[in-house]
């Protein structure tokens, strides 16, 4: 009776949490057709698991769980090897105990996992192993994927082995709940200065992280609050680390360098005084009683007003050996981030330049890092850029460990509002050829320590996955994180095979879903690129603000370094050794030839590296100013499609995640218009040169409200200028404010587009009359990420199939609401399907 509650406890939980994108790629949706028939009848009766501990208990239930949503049969769980066909899941050595005669003695390395069909008796056998326990779960979440993807598994053979053995996710969780760069809502870890009561969202993070292969996550922001190593914290530390142990996920945490004076008292945090090297040594022994499988610490140092070692003039080597120091008796591993610049630089000094700051500050020190400490290296030289070269420091580090850092969470990419496919831009860093020391030498090798023969390497992925339904906010950018996942696991996998396999896992096996999400998701990085920053143009956002919207400038003549220098007669940084910055000769000879030439730096980072006039002809033919022009126009079109091809999918995809994919999708494309013309706009202002296809400036059927009739409204300049049509935008200090015109054109069916501003601080009404009759309304409620008319706020509301007569009075009516004051850009007026 027990078991059967329990039973129907687990299908409640199941069902409650069905296609909200809980449950992410592991829905184990049940499959159908021959294969549901040849599963069933291959499939045995028994799962048998030998050893009762996690993560190999995780590792059986996981299978109980999947088989039976998969199958929709329940597998018996047993202890030993039965005389009946089983699953059989155990380590190397448990299984050559329990059954020798199988002679399954193949050494694995740590985390790889083997499965093997064995026949003894006429039973058949699917043994799932591996050397430790942590493989044996993943080689059982292999086994699932495997027949969900409808892929055989009754006559296996199969080794796979993690390419690195760092393979950790990063949290910017801060202790208050709110998270840096966060879009998923707030931190599954933290909530009013200590850990959640309820902890159920990080078991089932760990759940999600342990079927990727992902086996450490840093629980909380690296601009770390030192209080996170207070006495009264660790038992919180300790539980969230319970809490992932099952999955065989490590905690970490990031630590303030200046904690021995800041907590411990100290009168100093110099990392070569002998009291903090025993303040580290104490904190790091008192933390691990209480975790004592601990994965380590983060560092950010030195870093965006982060205390580090300059202060007492040591090094960076100085600073994480101290600390690696008091980790290395347990095991523990030091990351020290490589994100060290100075954003206090002087931007009229055309020989500064952030982009040089990582090897500049560490490939002096190459060789001086303790053996546990690692280097974290930003896939690029500035920050999570939409185009940026691998950075050079990559391969300057020849006897010190490193890792690759990618970024999950889509800061610079559109935060969660944004379909960004990011695996394929990764893929674009690891697999660069950096040529370091003459030969073959891909990014993921150099990371990996597999080049400098390291004795550890790997990916660490910025994930800030929060509390929201389906972790980030948005259901496509779930894929970033299964990409991230299986790429550490395998950065040789495609980013089409695991765009396939993701949206065959999320979203079922409908070929017409298959190819239309793939397609989305392989075109979207490009497609953002196209109109944010083309050509390696990167930092066309609020840089210095949310790091969202457009402003062109927001770049320039400050000391952050995310310079363009586009002025009147030309764009792009001069990074040469020639005549620049000398940043590319940071890199080895072969790569630095190859983009030190005009004749041969490829088009896609010529403004990264190169300042030229806008009239410079790249190797695809066109001029540098037309090229601008066109892709953000292209840009726009693809997100216009996607919206197309995502509403082919009704009916094919689950209800609830159809509706909020295609909301996603259509915001999208209304904020890539706001960007295409923001850009092509201070591009025409600035360079003085048309659009040869007469595109910019030119906006048919485009009404500025601020030339419609108002009743209430008063017409404000919007700043940045380039972030309203016309510069300028209406705003209601009134109950109730309207803006009207007489439709002038020929009787027909027509689309009205109203572009209006979405503040975060109240939520405006909307209402639209057509010669006196209302057709629509609206709210202005989504979470953007500003309090200001800008084009962070600029938003679009599309409304088809209206019938339109000379001399109909168009009504637009608004109601402000908090501190919005519910301000309308313009109204288009275009014939219907244009
Ligand atoms: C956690 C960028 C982000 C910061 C982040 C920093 C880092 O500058 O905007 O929010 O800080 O990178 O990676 O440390």
């Amino acid at each position: 009776m027990l078991s059967k509650l329990i039973l129907a406890a687990a299908l409640a939980g199941a069902c409650l949490h069905a296609e909200t994108g809980y449950d992410a790629w592991l829905r184990y949706q049940s499959i159908e057709g021959a294969l549901r028939v040849h599963v069933r009848a291959t499939l045995p009766a028994v799962v048998t698991m030998l050893n009762d501990a996690d993560p190999e208990a995780a590792a059986r239930g996981e299978l109980i769980r999947g088989l039976r949503g998969l199958t929709g049969r329940t597998l018996r769980a047993e202890g030993r090897i039965p005389r009946e066909s089983a699953i059989v899941l155990g380590t190397l050595d448990e299984l050559g105990r329990a059954a020798p005669q199988w002679n399954l003695g193949a050494p694995l390395p740590e985390d790889g996992y083997w499965l093997k069909t064995v026949i003894d008796h006429g039973a058949r056998y699917t043994v799932v192993t591996a050397s430790n326990p942590r493989g044996v779960m993943y080689g059982a979440f292999a086994m699932l994927r495997k027949i969900a993807l409808g892929e055989p598994v009754d006559s296996l053979d199969e080794r796979s082995t993690p390419y690195a053995p760092i393979r950790w996710v990063n949290q910017w969780d801060n202790l208050d709940g709110s998270i840096e760069r966060g879009y998923g809502g707030r931190s599954i870890f933290w909530e009013n200065g200590h850990a959640r009561a309820d902890l159920t969202r990080v078991a089932d993070y760990g759940r999600l992280l342990a079927s990727l292969g992902v086996n450490g996550c840093s629980i909380n922001n690296v601009n770390a609050n030192p209080r996170l190593l207070a006495a009264e914290m660790i038992p919180d530390i300790a539980r969230i680390a319970a809490a992932l142990r099952p999955w065989g996920v490590r905690v970490a945490v990031a630590v303030d360098f200046a904690s021995p004076k800041i907590l411990g008292g100290l009168d100093t945090f110099d990392p070569l005084d002998a009291g903090v090297a025993a303040w580290w040594k104490q904190k790091a022994d008192e933390l691990y009683r209480a975790i004592p499988d601990l994965a380590g610490f983060v560092l950010k140092a030195d870093s965006e007003g982060r205390a580090g070692p300059s202060i007492y003039h040591r090094t960076h080597a100085d600073a994480a050996n101290v600390v690696a120091r008091a980790l290395a008796p347990h095991g523990g591993l030091l990351f020290y981030r490589g994100f060290v610049y100075d954003h206090h630089m002087d931007w009229r000094n055309p020989k500064n330049d952030r982009a040089r700051a990582a090897y500049d500050n560490f490939h002096g020190l190459d060789g001086q890092f303790d053996s546990n400490a690692v280097i974290q290296i930003k896939n690029g030289p500035i920050d999570f850029q939409v185009r940026e070269p691998a950075s050079p420091l990559f391969a300057a580090l020849e006897k010190t460990n490193q890792v690759i850092e990618l970024q999950i969470t889509q800061e610079y990419f559109g935060q969660a509002h944004h379909t960004v496919f990011l695996p394929r831009m990764w893929k674009a860093t690891l697999d660069f050829d950096l040529h370091a020391g003459g030969a073959s030498t891909p990014v993921k090798a150099l990371a990996a320590g597999k080049t400098f023969h390291r004795p550890t390497g790997g990916f660490a992925g910025v994930a800030n996955v929060g509390l929201d339904e389906n972790w980030f906010g948005n259901h496509l950018s779930q894929a970033n994180l299964y990409g991230f996942g299986r790429l550490a696991w395998d950065p040789d996998l495609t980013s089409r095979q695991i765009v396939e396999e993701w949206t065959r896992l999320t979203f079922g096996g409908d070929p017409k879903v298959d190819g239309t999400v793939a397609a989305i998701q392989l075109g979207s990085w490009r497609t953002y690129e196209n109109y944010t920053g083309p050509l390696g143009l990167q930092g066309l956002t609020d840089i210095t603000g949310n790091h969202y919207g457009v402003n062109v400038e927001a770049s320039e003549r400050n000391g952050w370094g995310q310079w363009h220098r586009a002025d009147e007669k030309g764009v792009g940084m001069d990074r040469t050794v020639a005549t620049g910055t000398g940043y590319i000769g940071q890199y080895p000879p072969t790569v630095a030839r190859a983009w030190e030439s005009l004749a041969t730096c490829p088009d896609d980072l010529l403004l990264f590296l190169h300042h030229v006039p806008y009239t410079y002809v790249l190797h695809d033919g066109k001029t540098v100013i037309q090229y601008l022009y066109d892709s953000h126009y292209e840009g726009a079109e693809a997100v216009a499609g996607y919206a197309h091809q995502w509403k082919t999918l009704a009916g094919l995809v689950d209800e609830r995640r159809y509706r909020e994919v295609l909301a996603q999708l259509e915001y999208q494309a209304g904020q890539a218009v706001v960007w295409r013309d923001a850009v092509t706009e201070w591009f025409r202002r600035t360079s003085g040169i048309a659009d040869a296809r007469g595109r910019v400036g030119s906006y048919p059927g485009r009404f500025e409200a601020e030339a419609m009739h108002l009743d209430g409204y008063q017409v404000r300049d919007v700043v940045p200028a380039e972030d309203a049509s016309g510069g300028k935008a209406v705003v209601c200090a009134a109950a109730e404010c309207s803006a009207w015109l007489q439709f002038a054109g020929a009787a027909g069916w027509y689309t009205l587009r109203v572009q209006y501003f979405d503040q975060r601080n109240g939520i405006s009404r909307y209402r639209l009359r057509v010669a006196g009759q209302w057709i629509d309304e609206w709210q202005a409620d989504l979470l953007l990420p500003t309090v200001t008319l800008d084009s962070s706020s600029s938003t679009r509301r599309v409304i088809h199939g209206v019938a339109l007569r000379p001399g109909d009075e168009i009504r637009i009516e608004g109601r402000p609401d908090g501190g919005e004051p519910a301000a309308l850009d313009y109204l288009e007026i275009v014939p219907e399907n244009q």
